[in-house]
């Protein structure tokens, strides 16, 4: 079976049977949609204000500012950094509202404080104090600093700090360190807004600075206290793939990002009363699986099976299995309601901010948490008698994973190849040594979303598969990670398309060569392991024999993702051009000089197999300068 559409065949199956049952879905929409506008693409298009919109003709003799006097360059900076905002908001506003769950754990919910220990690691670095203290306390005072970080008035976002010294150098030195997590946010809005910056070195500090706010501030701080809250993510087998749809259960699909929500649904789902339910409707139990991030906050906890990424959300209701599908924040397309009219699925909102039209909206409060979600997931139950029979088709396809790679379980991980050798145990040495020796040639974060514009899910495993016979190890979040999942790049068996460096140690340590370490917040989780082999190393991560891509990435929250890694001193190799072509003193910025200010920078590569070679050739001259 071959389709320019995607390479995973229960996908292809399911456009198939979109088409028969006549139901549209993204790829032909985006086929309508088509020619995309230029001035769009390029960035050069402004509508910030009502004597606009203005776009600057980069061809012709057409006009080559705005009515206010932008120019491409203030045009593309401004919308560029926008676009961070954007994509910061998002990943802080997440971080906010876990920050607000701790709290409420700590005054009495249905929420608990799973991890102590690490909770008292992330007390430290707010200055909480922690001696004698019980903690519940220490949730209380952890939870109210998380949230000053996003709005102090004073000082700087305190996170970063955790980073290595001479990082911190480079941002103080710049002058990037975020003041707090929202500010930055708002003073994007502010900068861009008409009349105000044209200098698009200036506006793109600016956006540094917001983005920098989300990686070492909103995400890491979610990443951190989701570990508190709902336990420390550790290997776990898992399944992936439409195929984990069951025709004789309920089947929920918890789509969207925040844990919040589909950890309490998942704790929920094992309700006796529900199971009971489930039984009387003529189902066998309640089967939860996840799609989009917040299925990766669930599966690296509890192994809840993982049924696809961003460009499977319609696939899954057209199998005409699911029962319902509830959501809460981003990447959820407002087209599910009406890809689930032409079937019995229920959508069911669930947050404040997101309504769908023609979902059924059930609000979730954190302090009923158990109580709603129980009423969510009936919902799904009772919609099971209304499947209808002949329009239901469950692809058989589905396949193993192990997943569930915090950084935590990866230093313990490792730790076996060093009890055996009698050393001390706890710390990255053994992936230095590993990669010091050549074993390893150096790490990889592949990470990142689906986009029509690239065949689906090949981008990133075509990329992984060079990476790893390179002896490259691949490390992921987000949809990047579902489409590893359903290639079987993350069973032990995905040893044998390794280079024999990585495959010794992938036999050595018993992981897979494709770690998963979580959603696209938990892109601070590959922050925090760089930043901990540089510490070890005392150098800096930009030093380090390692590169980051994005392969099919769209949405705003990528971009935030790809500047705070750039500035972060990561070389990043993206697959679908961001909208700044229009202006070459932007473009330049980012994939040139941005490397004798930050260490990293930014290409563009549409095609796998060269952008993996970018990252392999960067990683080989990284080691080379090193002398390793
Ligand atoms: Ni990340 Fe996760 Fe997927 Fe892209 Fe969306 S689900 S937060 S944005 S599409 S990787
Ligand atoms: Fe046009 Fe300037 Fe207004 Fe943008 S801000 S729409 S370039 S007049």
């Amino acid at each position: 079976m071959e389709d320019s559409r995607t390479i995973e065949t229960a996908t292809m199956k399911m456009i198939e049977k979109a088409k028969k049952d006549n139901v549209e879905t993204a790829w032909d929409r985006a086929e309508k949609m088509k020619p995309q506008c230029g001035f769009g693409e390029t960035g050069v298009c402004c509508r910030i204000c009502t004597m606009g919109p203005c776009r600057i003709d980069l061809v012709g003799d057409g006009p080559k500012r705005g009515v206010c006097g932008a120019d491409a360059d203030t045009i593309v900076a401004r919308n560029l950094i926008r676009m961070i905002a954007g994509g910061a908001a998002a990943h802080s506003d997440h971080g906010r509202d876990i920050s607000h769950t701790l709290l409420m754990a700590a005054e009495g919910s249905d929420y608990e404080v799973k991890e102590p220990e690490k909770l008292i690691a992330v007390a430290k670095v707010f200055g909480v104090e922690t001696e004698g203290k019980d903690i519940k306390e220490i949730a209380k005072e952890t939870a109210i600093k998380a949230l000053e970080d996003f709005g102090r008035y004073e000082g700087l976002t305190l996170y970063p700090y955790t980073a290595n010294e001479k990082r911190k150098k480079i941002w103080e030195k710049n002058d990037v360190w975020p003041r707090s997590i929202d500010r930055e946010i708002v003073q994007i809005m502010h900068q861009t807004h008409m009349g105000v910056d044209a200098d698009y070195v200036n506006l793109i500090q600016q956006g540094v600075r917001a983005s920098i706010g989300d990686g070492w501030g909103g995400s890491m701080i979610a990443t951190e206290l989701s570990d508190v809250l709902f336990g420390l993510p550790k290997p776990i087998e898992t399944e992936a793939n439409l195929g984990v749809l069951e025709k004789n259960m309920v089947n929920i699909v918890a789509h969207g990002h925040e844990p919040t929500l589909s950890d309490m649904i998942v704790q929920a789902s094992q309700d006796n009363e529900l199971l009971e339910r489930a039984k009387a409707v003529g189902a066998e139990g309640i089967n939860v699986v996840g799609m989009c991030c917040t299925g990766n906050e669930i599966v690296m906890r509890h192994g809840t099976r993982m049924a696809g990424n961003f460009l499977q959300q319609e696939a899954a209701i057209v199998t005409g299995a699911v029962d319902a599908m509830i959501v809460d924040v981003q990447c959820i397309m407002p087209s599910v309601t009406q890809v689930a009219s032409c079937y019995h699925t229920k959508v069911i909102s669930t947050s404040p901010k997101a309504k769908i039209p023609g979902a059924i909206h059930i609000q979730f409060d954190e302090k009923h948490a158990y109580e709603i979600a129980k009423k969510i997931i009936l919902e799904g139950v009772e919609n099971f008698k209304n499947r209808i029979p002949e329009k239901v088709h469950i692809p058989e396809e589905k396949s193993q994973a192990i997943v569930g790679f915090s950084v935590e379980s990866i230093i313990k991980g490792l730790d076996k190849v060093v009890i055996a050798s009698a050393q001390p145990t706890g710390t990255v040495k053994p992936l230095v040594d590993c990669i010091v020796s050549g074993v390893l040639r150096g790490a990889a974060g592949v990470v990142g979303c689906n986009n029509h514009k690239v065949q689906h899910n090949y981008g990133h495993v075509e990329l992984i598969k060079d990476l790893i016979k390179h002896d490259v190890i691949v490390v992921v979040t987000g949809c990047t990670a579902y489409a590893c999942a359903e290639a079987g790049l993350m069973k032990p068996e995905a040893k044998e398309l390794c280079g024999p460096g990585l495959k010794t140690v992938c036999e050595l340590v018993g992981i897979p060569p494709v770690l998963h370490m979580g959603s696209c917040v938990d892109c601070s989780r590959i922050l925090i392991l760089l930043n901990e082999v540089a510490k070890y190393l005392n150098l800096d991560i930009s030093d380090l024999p390692a590169a980051g891509a994005a392969p099919e990435w769209m949405s705003e929250k990528a971009v935030s993702i790809g500047t705070y890694f750039v500035t972060s001193g990561v070389y990043t190799v993206l697959g679908v051009c961001p909208p700044v072509l229009g202006s070459k003193n932007v473009t330049k910025l980012l994939t040139e000089d941005v490397e004798g200010i930050y260490g990293g920078k930014f290409a563009v590569e549409p095609d796998p197999h060269k952008a993996a070679q970018l990252m392999i050739d960067h990683i080989e001259a990284k080691r080379k300068a090193l002398g390793i």
